[in-house]
């Protein structure tokens, strides 16, 4: 029940948590012991009772240059004051515009196209839209079928949802998107623990799609939707030669290649987007979190020429695609994201991060040995430890860890499960990242 008697007001500490519903958390332990922040500067957070807590989860995979960069904020408080929204259909701003020629410019060659929304959710969702339009008009009409991947997380939404993977997102929404249908992951414990980057075995995970063309048809079939690392289930990065193999095929049966790089985009794996790392070209990638380091909400999907121009046609006053949100390249998150590529083409972060991999995955695996450690992986940076769970209680260990970190290690991590992640802000310091590790383990000690 809400106390509604009256209260004497505090700016620092909320005197009733029950009216917040919040988002992907256990309420009722939160609210029996908060972790509430109220600032941030660089690599740290601030709690509310003014502890120093060092992020290693760029706040939620966002905060790639660090936090309260002057640059965006005060981009932001400009556009604020200029122009505060304008509507993005039918009109336009020229920050829009700017962004989504850099956005380009960053991208792989041919994918030229920016289609702005708020959100990695939006993005999925949005990308998935575009792959089933696109074969209309192509005349495949009858190409409807959604593929995605096991363990696979493309938010929230019913499309990201249906082609995602993760069980506990899926299995209290009904029948979600009929004809979708999905691959297997690629992790295999057995042959692949405690690699440092991509895993030697797993490529002909990918064949798997093959089958599912001879099940249900390629003329049936539009798109297929993958993370280049699969971040939210846990760390996995692709096997060698998986991505390339994906696109063999896909090409192949003319399906649709889709990346979602909402995490991996914007240096996360050493690049400006993953499709670079690996060398494969998709047809659409999807981003959020990182092009405006999480200082407004932003996302969008990166198309490729062939496919934009495929709905240039008919008659000019008509709308070419019936797809779009009120607050599609929103004016601050448009200059929130110009301020943040600013950051990351001066500081060269992409290249910072390519740069820490090898230190970072050195100083993450020396956790190997610790009590519960069943694997560690590590890929651009960005790491995921599994701890062995608790007897009974799946997702306990890892969810002492979250608070033992906060409450009594003064650090921020994120965990899926019993699995930590570790995925500091790519202004991370060698320093830095051994104090990190250093943290975690005595997270894992305490948690034993
Ligand atoms: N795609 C991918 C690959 C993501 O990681 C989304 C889509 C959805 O984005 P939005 O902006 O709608 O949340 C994500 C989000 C975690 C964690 O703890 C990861 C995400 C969200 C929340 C938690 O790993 N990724």
């Amino acid at each position: 029940m809400l106390d509604k008697s009256p209260k004497t007001p505090n700016v620092n500490v909320p005197n009733d948590l029950a009216a917040h519903w919040m988002p992907f958390t256990a309420n009722r332990a939160f609210k029996k012991a908060p972790r509430l922040l109220a600032g941030a500067k660089g690599m740290h957070y601030f709690t509310v009772d003014g502890r120093k807590i060092i992020d290693a989860a760029a706040g939620m995979w966002c905060a790639n240059a660090g936090h309260g960069r002057k640059e965006i904020s005060q981009a932001i408080a400009k556009q604020a004051e200029t122009l505060d929204y304008a509507p993005p259909f039918q009109f336009g701003i020229p920050q829009a515009f700017e962004l989504a020629s850099r956005i380009a410019e960053l991208a792989p060659q041919g994918l030229d196209h920016v289609f702005f929304c708020n959100s990695g959710s939006e993005a999925a969702d949005t990308a998935l839209k575009i792959a089933l339009a696109y074969h209309q008009i192509a005349g495949q009409g009858t190409r409807t079928r959604l593929i995605g991947r096991e363990r696979g997380y493309h938010g929230v939404g019913f499309g990201g949802t249906a082609v995602g993977g993760i069980v506990n997102n899926r299995k209290m929404y009904g029948t979600l998107l009929a004809g979708v249908d999905h691959i297997p992951h690629t992790y295999d414990r057995e042959k692949q623990a405690f690699t440092k980057g991509e895993p030697e075995y797993g490529a002909h995970f990918a064949d798997e799609l093959e089958r599912l063309v001879n099940l249900h048809g390629a003329s049936t079939m539009a798109a297929v939707i993958v993370e280049p690392m699969a971040g939210s289930t846990g760390v996995l990065p692709a096997p060698k030669g998986y991505l390339k193999r994906l696109r063999e095929i896909t090409q192949k049966h003319g399906i649709l290649l889709i990346f979602d790089e909402v995490i991996t985009g914007y240096g996360r794996l050493g690049y400006a987007f993953a499709a670079e790392r690996y060398g494969v070209l998709p047809d659409m990638i999807t981003f959020a979190k990182g092009i405006t380091n999480g200082a407004a909400p932003m996302g969008g999907v990166i198309v490729r020429d062939t496919i934009h121009d495929a709905f240039m046609s008919g008659p000019e006053h008509m709308v070419e695609l019936t797809h779009g949100y009120t607050y599609s390249a929103h004016p601050l998150a448009c200059a929130a994201g110009l301020a943040t590529l600013d950051i990351y083409r001066d500081e060269k972060l992409f290249e910072r991060a390519n740069k820490l991999e090898p230190k970072f995955a050195d100083a993450v695996m020396s956790l190997k040995g610790l009590p519960n450690v069943v694997d560690i992986r590590t890929v651009g940076l960005t790491a995921g430890i599994d701890l062995a769970p608790r007897a009974e209680a799946p997702g306990k260990r890892g969810f002492d860890a979250l608070n033992s970190a906060f409450h009594d290690n003064d650090l921020m991590l994120r965990i899926a499960g019993d699995t930590l992640a570790l995925t500091p802000p790519l202004i991370v310091s060698e320093e830095e990242i051994g104090e990190i590790v250093d943290k975690v383990g005595k997270i894992i000690r305490a948690v034993a």
